[in-house]
C-alpha cells in the first residue's frame, strides 16, 4: 500500500509534493510577452518523489525538478520534468523512499548501496550544448536542453574525478569557459576542496586542490577578471555526527566566515585565505577587479538562515528574522597582509541574486533579487500559514549605490528567485526584464511574472497564468535562444 507524505512544514501548504510531470502549449497571459524575448527559463527544486524514508525530510532532499518556460514570439510553453536520477529510478522501481536522509549515505536501504545519491535539485545551467541539473554533493546530471531528457550523471567525461561538484560554476560569457570547485571533495566531510575551469567545449584547463581551513559549506563562487573567490560558511560537516543517525551540518557560531581567493589558472600555494566575524555569506551577485582590489558583491547573513542545520544545542534564529546585508567586500590583492573591508550597501533582507550574465566578473552597475520586506503585510488567514523561506519582493539594486527599484507581490503571494533577460544580446546593461515566479497561495497556484527591469515599481508587463502551483525551486537560470547557436 502507498504510504502517504507526512504533514510536516516541508510538506504543507503550497509546497506540497507536485511530482507530476508534463508541458503545457501556449499559457494564458494578462498583458503582453515583450516580442523581443526568445529563449528559455530553466528552474530546479526539490520534489520529493516518494514519501521520505525516515518519516521526514530535510527540505533540501528532495527530488530534482526541472521547469523549462519557452518564450518565444510573445508566447511561453512549459515543461516540467523530473531529473531521472539512478535514485529516482530505483524508488520508482520499489515504489518507496529507500534513500535516506540528506547527504547521510549510512541511513540508506541496503539495496541501494553504491548507487549514486545525487538528486540534481540546485540549480540548473547552459553548459556546452547541455543543461547541468547539479546539486553540491554529488557531480551533476546532463539533460538535452529541448526535450529534458536526462542524459546521466556528468563528470566531464571523467576529467571531474571530485566527488562532488558545486551547483554555482561562473561562466565567462566572452569565452564561454566555466569556472566550478568541489568541496568535500574526496567524500562528505573532508576538508579537500578542488577548483576546475572547463572551455565551452567541456575541456578541462586547470584543476587545483586545496584544503579548507574547516570542512564547511562552500555553496557560492564568484569569478573575477584574475580571481576565484569560494566563501567558506560556519556550516560545519561531521562524517562521525551523520554516522550516529545525526545531521551532516551544524551552525558554528564562534567560527569565522573564510572568503577563499585564488588566481585563477594558480597553484595551491597562491591561495590567500580572508577571514571575517562570524556570519553567513550567502550567494553572489557579482565579483571584479580594480587596480589590484578584488570587489566582491554578496548578501551576509548576521546570522544561521538554516533552521534546519542548527547549532550543537539544536537552537535556530526564529522564523521571520530573516535579514541580510548586501556587502561589497575589498580585497587588497597588492597587500599580503591586508584583511576583508566589509561595506554595506543595503540592509533590505536580499537573496538570491543575479547580474547581468554577460558582466560576470567584470565591472557591472545592477544586481536582480528577491527580498523579504518585513514592512510589507501577509495575510494568513487567506493565504495560509508561512513555512519556511519566505519572499514577497522582486528588486533591481543599483550595486553602486544599494539602491532598489522595488515590487511587493501582495499580501497573499510569495516570490520565488527571479531571472534577468536581455532585451537583445546587445542592449545595454540592464536593459531588459525580470522573470520570477509568484506564488498566489490563496488560489494554490503560480503566475510567471515579467517586469522591466529598469522600472520594477510599475509592476508586471505581463503575467503568465499557471495552471498549477509551483513548489519551491532552488534557481534558474535564463538561456537565450542565441546560446544553442
Ligand atoms: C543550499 C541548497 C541545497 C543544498 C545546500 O541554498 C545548500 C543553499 C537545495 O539544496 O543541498
Ligand atoms: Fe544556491
Amino acid at each position: 500500500m502507498p504510504t502517504p507524505f507526512p504533514k510536516s512544514p516541508t510538506f504543507s501548504t503550497i509546497d506540497e509534493p507536485f511530482r507530476l510531470e508534463g508541458s503545457l502549449c501556449d499559457l494564458e497571459v494578462d498583458g503582453q510577452i515583450p516580442a523581443e524575448l526568445d529563449g528559455t527559463f530553466f528552474r530546479v527544486g526539490p520534489d520529493q518523489a516518494f514519501p521520505p524514508k525516515m518519516g521526514d525530510a530535510n527540505p533540501f532532499n528532495g527530488d530534482g525538478f526541472v521547469t523549462a518556460f519557452r518564450i518565444k514570439d510573445g508566447h511561453c510553453d512549459m515543461q516540467m520534468q523530473y531529473v531521472h536520477t539512478q535514485r529516482l529510478l530505483a524508488e520508482r522501481k520499489a515504489r518507496r523512499g529507500l534513500f535516506g536522509d540528506y547527504r547521510n549515505a549510512f541511513t540508506d536501504d541496503e539495496s541501494v548501496k553504491g548507487l549514486n545519491r545525487a538528486v540534481a535539485n540546485t540549480n540548473v545551467i547552459p553548459h556546452n550544448g547541455m543543461i547541468l541539473a547539479m546539486k553540491e554533493d554529488q557531480p551533476p546530471y546532463a539533460m538535452d536542453p529541448f526535450t529534458l531528457e536526462t542524459k546521466g550523471l556528468f563528470t566531464w567525461d571523467g576529467q571531474m574525478t571530485a566527488t562532488s561538484f558545486t551547483a554555482h560554476p561562473k561562466i565567462d560569457f566572452e569565452t564561454g569557459d566555466l569556472y566550478g570547485y568541489a568541496y568535500a571533495a574526496k567524500g562528505e566531510a573532508t576538508d579537500d576542496i578542488a577548483i576546475y575551469s572547463f572551455d565551452k567545449h567541456g575541456r578541462k584547463t586547470w584543476e587545483v586542490w586545496i584544503k579548507s581551513p574547516y570542512p564547511g559549506m562552500i555553496h557560492e563562487c564568484a569569478i573575477s577578471e584574475n580571481y576565484i573567490v569560494l566563501p567558506l560558511m560556519p556550516q560545519v560537516m561531521s562524517l562521525d555526527r551523520i554516522r550516529k543517525g545525526g545531521i551532516i551540518f551544524q551552525w558554528e557560531p564562534t567560527y569565522d566566515q573564510v572568503y577563499i581567493v585564488m588566481p585563477k589558472g594558480g597553484d595551491a600555494k597562491d591561495v590567500r585565505f580572508f577571514h571575517a566575524p562570524n556570519a553567513m555569506p550567502g550567494h553572489v551577485v557579482n565579483a571584479f577587479d580594480d587596480g589590484g582590489k578584488l570587489y566582491l558583491d554578496l548578501p551576509v547573513a548576521l546570522d544561521n538562515v538554516f533552521w534546519f542545520f542548527p547549532d550543537k544545542d539544536g537552537k535556530f534564529p526564529p522564523p521571520g528574522s530573516f535579514g541580510t546585508e548586501v556587502t561589497r567586500w575589498c580585497f587588497d590583492m597588492n597587500d599580503r597582509n591586508s584583511k576583508g573591508v566589509p561595506n554595506v550597501m543595503s540592509t533590505l533582507a536580499a537573496e538570491f541574486p543575479h547580474c547581468d550574465d554577460r558582466y560576470v566578473g567584470k565591472p557591472y552597475k545592477y544586481g536582480f533579487m528577491q527580498a523579504s520586506d518585513h514592512t510589507q503585510p501577509y495575510d494568513p488567514q487567506r493565504a495560509g500559514p508561512i513555512m519556511g523561506f519566505f519572499f514577497n519582493t522582486f528588486l533591481t539594486m543599483d550595486m553602486s549605490t544599494g539602491k532598489a527599484d522595488t515590487w511587493f507581490c501582495g499580501d497573499t503571494s510569495s516570490t520565488q528567485e527571479p531571472v534577468f533577460a536581455p532585451k537583445s544580446p546587445t542592449a545595454a546593461e540592464g536593459e531588459g526584464y525580470v522573470l520570477g515566479v509568484v506564488n498566489r497561495r490563496a488560489e494554490h497556484r503560480s503566475d510567471l511574472v515579467i517586469l522591466d527591469a529598469m522600472n520594477m515599481a510599475q509592476g508586471p508587463v505581463a503575467t503568465i497564468k499557471i495552471p498549477v502551483r509551483l513548489k519551491y525551486a532552488i534557481h534558474g537560470n535564463w538561456v537565450p535562444s542565441s546560446a544553442w547557436a
